[in-house]
């Protein structure tokens, strides 16, 4: 029998397209709720700093099943994201993305001392490869809740074993959407 994850996830990918909308150019490519699916999915992809290498901007994006990837979904709309910005030929990129997801199907982002488990507030995480700088973040649920929202991405730091020079800041998603630029938090 397989192992069954915490929950179901859906993995999606961009590939831009001028002439589609950039939510036609999502494609939904398979849902994972087993450990042995994401490792056959996980294998069979390309790896994300292989992406980078036709130049394009593409994303993946690993959502819970049932959350569409994008800032209209309702459980994404009062939310943020939690951003890592790499450089563009990061040679950590790909471990830095693996963490993440194992860290998401693994549930690590939960301590059983949690009044509510924080995997709760966890809508789920993309990794974007652009020339001025590829990016890996985690989407929040819940913005305003700044001692959850601090706490997920200290986790989210010790997840990736983050070197502490390097900082991650958290924007609200309606604020990205309309270009206001200024993080809420950093950790
Ligand atoms: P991005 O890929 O988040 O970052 O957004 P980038 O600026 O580094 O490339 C690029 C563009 O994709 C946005 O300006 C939107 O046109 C579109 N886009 C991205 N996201 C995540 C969404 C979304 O959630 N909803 C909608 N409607 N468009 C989005």
């Amino acid at each position: 029998p397989k192992s069954p994850l915490e929950f179901t996830w859906t993995f999606w990918y961009i590939k831009p397209d001028k002439r589609l909308t950039w939510e036609q150019s999502l494609i939904n490519l398979i849902d994972i709720g087993f450990v042995e699916d994401f490792w056959a999915t996980f294998n069979h992809l390309a790896a994300p700093s292989r992406l980078s290498q036709n130049k394009s901007n593409s994303d993946y994006y690993f959502f819970k099943k049932g959350v569409r990837p994008m800032w209209e979904d309702k459980t994404n709309a009062n939310g943020g994201r939690w951003l890592l910005t790499c450089g563009n030929q990061d040679t950590k990129l790909d471990e830095l993305w693996l963490e993440t997801l194992l860290g998401m199907i693994g549930d690590c982002f939960s301590h059983d001392t949690d009044p509510e488990p924080l995997s709760h507030f966890i809508t789920g995480c993309v990794v974007a490869i652009r020339t001025r700088g590829h990016k890996i973040a985690l989407w929040l649920s819940e913005a305003h809740n700044e001692t959850i929202v601090r706490e997920i991405g200290r986790r989210w730091r010790s997840i990736m074993n983050l070197s502490p020079n390097i900082r991650i800041q958290f924007d609200m998603h309606n604020e990205s959407s309309n270009g206001l630029q200024r993080p809420m938090y950093e950790e």
